[in-house]
């Protein structure tokens, strides 16, 4: 953790993680959802706002157009695919997350297929470009946020464009009015603030899709791209902390350690829990599902003896990751 450097103390002021203690709502309250924003976060004057689909026949929608429209809802976990990486070493040098950027949130908004159907799909589309409205500089290119989706991707059936969060209008930290959500994929996937929506008949090679959020051993080399979020499991820190290491205090004795876990890939399977560092594991308690997108909730009876320990928590899914 040697040499974080104000630049990166600047994006973590920026963009804040969900302390872990709300890991407790089973549904993030907005303003304890993480953020994750790139450049600025831009001012959008609704009235003016028009949602643009080209490449197909040229549709344009006004907000109230669109909140006029069949409406869905699902409860998803969205976590950064950087979530973790200021522990790695070496560290890449970005957005320092430690654990906490993930969130559940409850979407609302109107499903993606039937409007891109409308646009007429052409036969030599192959992907989807999603365009954001903030705009910056990013390895010396000059751009607006964008990724695409390959058509396939774009047309499962559970894709909405959500203008609502937890059953408010988006706010404008999390894209307001309007954006993509694609479940059980990656935070960048979500792209915040869309203004454009593109069939496109040629692969994207813009900077966000075609370099950013790929896996790579090697900086130089081209690595896989992200897409399914991978199991994970976080838990509630017990106890009470100490103000500067977050180090926790709590009487020994019986204490019930919970949790949250997801999968993008397949539905949670187990949750493991550790309290030496994951030397040894014990077996959590799966809560019921609350839908296929939305994290489960775990929790596990410590028995906890005076001492120094290392909590830890793991996931599988059904899919055997
Ligand atoms: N337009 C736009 N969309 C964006 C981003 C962005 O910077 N600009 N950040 C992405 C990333 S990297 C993540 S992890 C999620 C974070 O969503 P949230 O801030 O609502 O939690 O938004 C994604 N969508
Ligand atoms: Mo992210």
């Amino acid at each position: 953790m040697e040499g974080i450097s104000l630049e990166e103390l600047q994006l973590a002021a920026r963009n804040h993680g969900m302390p872990l203690e709300a890991l407790r709502f089973p549904v993030t309250p907005v303003g304890l959802h993480y953020l994750l924003i790139h450049y600025d976060v831009p001012v959008v004057d609704a009235e003016e706002w028009r949602l643009t689909v080209s490449g197909g026949r040229e549709l344009t929608f006004g907000l109230d157009e669109l909140r006029a429209r069949p409406t869905v809802d699902v409860t998803a976990t969205m976590e950064c695919a950087g979530n973790g990486r200021a522990r790695l070493d070496p560290r890449p040098v970005s957005q320092p997350w430690l654990l906490e950027a993930v969130g559940n949130a409850r979407w609302t908004g109107i499903p993606l297929r039937p409007l891109l159907e409308e646009a007429g799909i052409p036969e030599t589309t192959v992907e989807v470009l999603f365009t954001g409205l903030d705009r910056g500089v990013e390895a010396e290119e000059e751009q607006r946020f964008q990724r695409s989706l390959a058509l396939q991707d774009a047309l499962r059936g559970d894709v909405i464009l959500a203008y609502e969060m937890n059953g408010a209008p988006l706010p404008p930290q999390h894209g307001f009015p309007l954006r993509l959500l694609v479940p059980g994929w990656y935070g960048m996937t979500n792209v915040k603030w869309l203004d454009r929506i593109e069939l496109l008949d040629a692969a994207f090679g813009g900077y966000q899709q075609a370099w950013a959020y790929h896996l790579r051993q090697a900086e130089d080399e081209q690595g896989e791209p992200l897409q399914w979020m991978r199991p994970r499991s976080l838990l509630v820190p017990p106890g009470i902390p100490e103000f500067m290491t977050r180090e926790r205090l709590l009487p020994a004795g019986g204490c019930l350690v919970e949790g949250r876990a997801w999968s993008g890939l397949a539905p949670v399977a187990g949750v493991q829990v550790s309290d030496d560092g994951g030397e040894t594991w014990g077996d959590a308690e799966l809560e019921p599902e609350e839908g296929r997108w939305a994290w489960r909730g775990w929790s596990f009876h410590w028995d906890a003896r005076p001492g120094d320990y290392l909590l830890c928590s793991r996931a599988r899914d059904e899919a055997g990751n």
